[in-house]
């Protein structure tokens, strides 16, 4: 990677507490400050804790994948790994750790980033409404403080610090349908051509577990998927790439190579007592790569060359907090207990006993405090390094694959991930709902995610768990049209959710070729804030700081520097109050149609049908519109038309698929 861009000076500072693991998600080689850390109180009885008092108006943002608002004020969130699909108001962390902030800090707004493996928690004027109270259960510890005037020039220093987000190829930028699991061939034909039928466009369909043999990384199900390399050929031909997924846990199985080369050198987590630590997870009894040692990174990512020889050109890792079912220790206590509860009639408090022994078998505390790392550092306990693993998974990949394939970007993204990772890949937000309130929880992380430089992100598109509904698939896809990662995904017996499944299909099809309409604008601010270090999604509150409504609205963003989105996310509405922070043209697509209208600065009942889509574009501004494509390869960029009351836009191109990203000709400015 090229940081020799990366010169001028660093508005940060570098504060080491104790002996910190390096987590190398800062890039930037920042000496130590030896003053003492300004701003907080720090209390060493225990971890660590930062204590500093808010101002009453003083908001906090940032913490990546988080619940709850944009702004974090008001609740507690923790800073661990965590597979975990009910994601409710309540829930305290998700698969990201992503602990970097902004504090406002009474008109003085400073970054910070608590760059620490292990778990941390961030308690945000819940306990004590004005204090923020951040905890650490380690002693050793890198925290970073990043200057600047502005909520953006505070996030673009972070993110000059910790390096350039990644680049997906362009066709990743297409509508993608997924599904837990199309089980085989003609079923993954079927839904391409149904699409094609339907006249939905469509650029890639995923794999999803049932692909493999036994759930066993890079091997394929020869009754279901034989012959893969001549698959994914003719799935090529028609434009429609496949994409894998890869697993972390590597499955116990005598004979099976990635196995018996994982034992034989070393490369899986280790118990105390140096032996392979054994968890089960869906193939049964698992290893895990040990992805913190260098060795067996390489290893490991060297291993999806298995695919990319089959004409595979995107992945993505899932399972990687790790996710643990059960581990060994766990059949035996399981064992042991239904045992002795067997001596005698179980009693409520037996039963209930149990019942809640059994289900806190999962992603179990004690099953991450008992496998170890070795690292160039050491060796560690897992649990101290818990939150860079599927960082480091996904970092196995993308070193690998840029070994394996040097001229070509492929399609990467994790559901586990730290600072850092968002170099080598993006993310999805895994296993949200068919709720509209997730609707909502999309529009509030996008920003917060940008902010930790995840800039190729996105949801499951109508919901990965119970079933969807028209309405909400509609309006889902209605936000899902703005995002890189715009993939319809959905859970094992959940209703089918493809567009073509429901009725009045065009419905459908005209939201789908309003994304690919948007596509070079999309592609374009994309790579411009990923080549600037700036962010896709902002809210309000960033570009408009002195409007205190601006400031407050949080169902709303921009996206890119012309456009204002505003999405529906409730049940049955007719449309939406908007908020515009300045006058801003309308744009509205029904039926296919498109049309203008220019609205002043203020609020706004804007009707919505859930078969139309409004955006905004800002006033002196307009965007690249193309012409309707099926499919990325046929998007034609000469013929742009521009959208919105400005004169000319800079537009960002190229092959799509190189990384020739920083040629001076990949940007030309277009006038009306
Ligand atoms: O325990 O591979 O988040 O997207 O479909 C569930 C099956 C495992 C979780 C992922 C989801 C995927 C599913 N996986």
């Amino acid at each position: 990677m090229n940081f020799a861009r990366m010169t001028g000076v660093f508005m940060i500072k570098k504060y080491i507490f104790g002996k910190p693991f390096d987590t190398e998600a800062v890039f930037a080689n920042i000496p130590e400050c030896n003053d003492a850390l300004p701003y907080f109180e720090v209390d060493a009885t225990e971890g660590l804790k930062f204590t500093l008092k808010l101002g009453k108006e003083d908001a906090v943002y940032g913490l990546g994948e988080a619940s709850r608002g944009i702004n974090k004020r008001g609740y507690v969130y923790d800073s661990f790994c965590s597979d975990d699909p009910n994601h409710t108001e309540a829930t305290r962390s998700l698969y990201g750790a992503h602990s970097f902030l902004i504090i406002e800090n009474s008109g003085k707004p400073f970054g910070v980033f608590f760059d620490c493996p292990s778990k941390i928690t961030f308690d945000i004027g819940f306990t004590r409404k004005d204090y923020l109270e951040v905890s650490t259960q380690n002693p050793d510890i890198n925290v970073y403080i990043i200057e600047g005037d502005s909520h953006y020039s505070i996030t673009e220093s972070f993110r000059k610090a910790i390096g350039r987000s990644y680049i997906p190829p362009m066709w990743a930028f297409g509508y993608t349908q997924s599904r837990w699991s199309y089980m085989d061939k003609d079923t993954v034909r079927e839904v391409v051509r149904k699409h094609k039928e339907a006249n939905l466009p469509l650029d890639a369909v995923y794999l999803d577990i049932d692909y493999m043999e036994s759930y066993k990384d890079f091997t394929v199900n020869e009754d279901t998927f034989g012959d893969l390399e001549a698959f994914a050929k003719e799935m090529k031909e028609q434009n429609i790439r496949l994409v894998p997924i890869i697993d972390a846990g590597v499955k116990i199985e005598k004979g099976y190579d990635i196995y018996e080369e994982g034992v034989d050198n070393g490369y899986f987590c280790t118990d105390k007592d140096g032996n392979p630590f054994e968890a089960c997870v869906w193939p049964g009894m698992t290893h895990f790569p040990d992805f913190l040692n260098p060795e067996a990174r390489r290893w490991f990512g060297l291993k999806y060359k298995f695919l990319t020889d089959k004409g595979i050109e995107g992945f993505w890792n899932d399972m990687n907090e790790p996710a643990i079912f059960f581990s060994r220790k766990s059949v035996t206590d399981t064992e042991k207990k239904i045992r002795e509860y067997a001596k005698e009639e179980l009693t409520l408090d037996g039963f209930n006993d149990l019942k809640h022994f059994l289900s806190s078998r999962q992603n179990n505390m004690e099953d991450y405090e008992s496998f170890y790392h070795n690292t160039p550092q050491g060796r560690y306990r897992h649990i101290d390094l818990h939150n860079l693993y599927g960082y480091n998974m996904t970092r196995s990949a993308s070193e690998a694959l840029s070994e394996i394939e040097p001229d070509k970007r492929i399609l990467l993204f994790s559901r586990a991930s730290y600072i850092g990772m968002h170099r080598y890949g993006g993310i999805w937000t895994g296993d949200n709902h068919a709720w509209w309130s997730h609707i909502l929880n999309e529009i509030r992380v996008l920003p917060s995610l940008n902010m930790c430089g995840f800039l190729y992100i996105g949801a499951d598109i109508g919901g990965f768990g119970c079933d969807t509904s028209r309405d909400l698939m509609l309006r889902w896809l209605s936000l899902g049209i703005f995002t890189p990662l715009m993939r319809n995904h959905s859970a094992l017996g959940t209703r089918l959710q493809e567009c073509y499944r429901f009725e009045d299909t065009e419905d459908f099809r005209h939201i789908l070729e309003l994304r690919y309409r948007l596509i070079p604008y999309l592609y374009s601010e994309y790579m411009k804030a990923a080549l600037e270090d700036k962010m896709l999604f902002k809210p309000l509150a960033f570009e408009y700081p002195d409007d205190e409504i601006a400031r407050h609205t949080e169902d709303q963003l921009l996206v890119g520097n012309e456009i204002m989105i505003a999405p529906v996310y409730t049940q049955n509405a007719i449309g939406r109050y908007v908020y515009l922070p300045e006058d801003m043209t309308a744009i509205r697509m029904s039926g296919g149609e498109i049309t203008e209208k220019p609205y002043v600065k203020g609020h706004h009942f804007i009707e919505i049908p859930e078969n139309e889509v409004v955006f905004f574009i800002r006033k002196g501004k307009c965007i690249p519109f193309a012409e309707s494509a099926k499919n990325t390869s046929e998007i034609d960029f000469t013929s742009l038309s521009l959208l919105g009351d400005g004169n000319e836009y800079l537009l960002y191109t190229d092959d799509g698929i190189g990384k020739d990203f920083d040629n001076p000709s990949n940007r030309k400015i277009l006038k009306k």
